[in-house]
C-alpha cells in the first residue's frame, strides 16, 4: 500500500470531465472522505485545468499516464464508453482500483476480455458505475426481497422515463444508455441472469424523430422463469421518473414514487416534486456509490458491482438492440461466469 493510502488519503485520478466526470470530482472534493482527486485528464485541456483549479489537483492531458502517475492510488474513468476498455485494462495492469462508467466496453467480448483479465489477477479492482444499488431506496427493495418479505418475487415492472435527449438518441441507445440500468436493478434484485428479451414498439410520441422508437416495453425472462418488464420512455417532455416495482408471492413493493415531500398550494392542488433528471434523482446514489468504492479501494479492493456485471449487461443489451432491429423474443448469448 503506498504512503497516501495508509495515511487514510485515497488519491485519485479522473478521466474524462465530462458531465458525470465533473460531478464525481466535485463529490469526491466536498462530499467523501478519506479522497482527494489529485489528477484531471481530459483532451480539452481548458475544460480540465478549470476543474482541477477548483479542487486543487494538477492536469495531465494523457489517460495512461494519469493512471500510471506515483501520485494517484484508484482511477475513476468517465471517458466517452469507447477509451474504456484499454484504460480499464491499464487499471488492472498497475494494479489499482477503477471504477469505470458504464458502459464496461463497447461489446460484450472485450467485456468478457476483463472479466478474465482480473480473475488472472486474482483480485478484484473493477467496479462498473451502476449506481442505483447504492440508492437507498433500491438498497431498501432488495433488502425486503432478501429478507423474505414479499414471499418469492414473481414479477417486476419498471418505468424508466426522461424529460428529454438529443436527436441523436437512437433507438437501439435507448437500450444500451437507459435500459441497461433496468438491466442491472432486475439482475441486482433478483440475483439471477437475464437469458430472453423481446422489445414492443407501440406507437411513437411525435416528439421522437422519424424511425426512432419511443417509448418501447422491454419484457426480459429470467434464468428461473421470472418476467420483468421495462417501459423505456426518454422523450416524455415531462420530468425524470424512474420506478419499480416488485411484485411477490405475499405482496408487492413499489420505489420511485417521487413522494418525498406532499404539498396543498392554494390553487387547490396536493401534489410534490419531480426531479428533473438522474442526477437530481440519484445524487445520494452517486455520492453512496464513491464512498463504499473510496472505502473499498483504500483496503486495495473494490466490493461494488464489478466486471461481470458490466458484461452480463452488455450481454442483455445485445440481445436488447437485436430484439429492437428484428421485433423477435432473443436469447441472451453469455458465457459461463469464470
Ligand atoms: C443516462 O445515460 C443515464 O445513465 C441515466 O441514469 C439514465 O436514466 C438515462 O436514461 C441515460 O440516458
Amino acid at each position: 500500500m503506498s504512503e497516501s493510502t495508509s495515511s487514510r488519503q485515497l488519491r485519485v485520478a479522473v478521466l474524462g470531465v465530462g458531465m458525470m466526470g465533473s460531478f464525481h470530482t466535485q463529490l469526491l472534493s466536498s462530499r467523501v472522505r478519506g479522497a482527494r482527486v489529485s489528477v484531471v485528464s481530459d483532451l480539452a485541456a481548458d475544460r480540465a485545468e478549470q476543474l482541477a483549479g477548483q479542487v486543487g489537483a494538477r492536469v495531465v492531458l494523457d489517460p495512461f499516464e494519469a493512471i500510471a502517475a506515483s501520485d494517484v492510488d484508484a482511477v475513476v474513468i468517465a471517458t466517452p464508453g469507447g477509451a474504456h476498455e484499454k484504460q480499464v485494462l491499464a487499471c488492472l495492469e498497475r494494479g489499482i482500483p477503477v471504477l469505470c462508467e458504464k458502459p464496461l466496453t463497447m461489446e460484450a467480448d472485450t467485456a468478457y476480455g476483463i472479466v478474465t483479465a482480473e480473475r488472472k489477477l486474482g483480485r478484484r479492482l473493477v467496479q462498473v458505475g451502476f449506481m442505483r444499488r447504492f440508492d437507498p431506496e433500491y438498497a431498501q427493495l432488495r433488502e425486503l426481497i432478501a429478507s423474505g418479505g414479499l414471499g418469492e418475487p414473481l414479477l417486476v415492472h419498471c418505468a424508466h422515463r426522461n424529460p428529454e435527449v438529443p436527436d441523436s438518441f437512437n433507438s437501439p441507445m435507448a437500450i444500451t444508455d437507459s435500459v441497461v440500468h433496468e438491466v442491472d436493478v432486475v439482475r441486482f434484485l433478483l440475483d439471477e441472469e437475464i437469458v430472453a428479451v423481446t422489445v414492443l414498439k407501440p406507437t411513437p410520441t411525435p416528439r421522437a424523430p422519424a424511425g426512432v422508437s419511443d417509448p418501447m416495453l422491454v419484457l426480459f425472462e429470467t434464468a428461473s422463469g421470472r418476467l420483468a418488464d421495462v417501459e423505456v420512455f426518454v422523450r416524455t417532455g415531462v420530468a425524470y421518473e424512474v420506478r419499480t416495482e416488485v411484485v411477490g408471492e405475499q405482496g408487492s413493493a413499489i420505489i420511485g414514487l417521487d413522494t418525498g415531500l406532499v404539498r396543498s398550494t392554494p390553487d387547490g392542488r396536493r401534489g410534490g416534486a419531480i426531479t428533473p433528471g438522474f442526477v437530481e434523482r440519484f445524487g445520494l446514489a452517486y455520492q453512496h456509490q464513491l464512498e463504499a468504492w473510496v472505502d473499498a479501494a483504500l483496503g486495495g479492493t473494490v466490493t461494488g458491482p464489478g466486471a461481470w456485471d458490466g458484461y452480463a449487461a452488455l450481454a442483455v443489451c445485445d440481445a436488447g438492440v437485436g430484439a429492437v432491429a428484428t421485433g423477435a423474443r432473443t436469447l441472451v448469448k453469455m458465457e459461463a461466469r469464470p
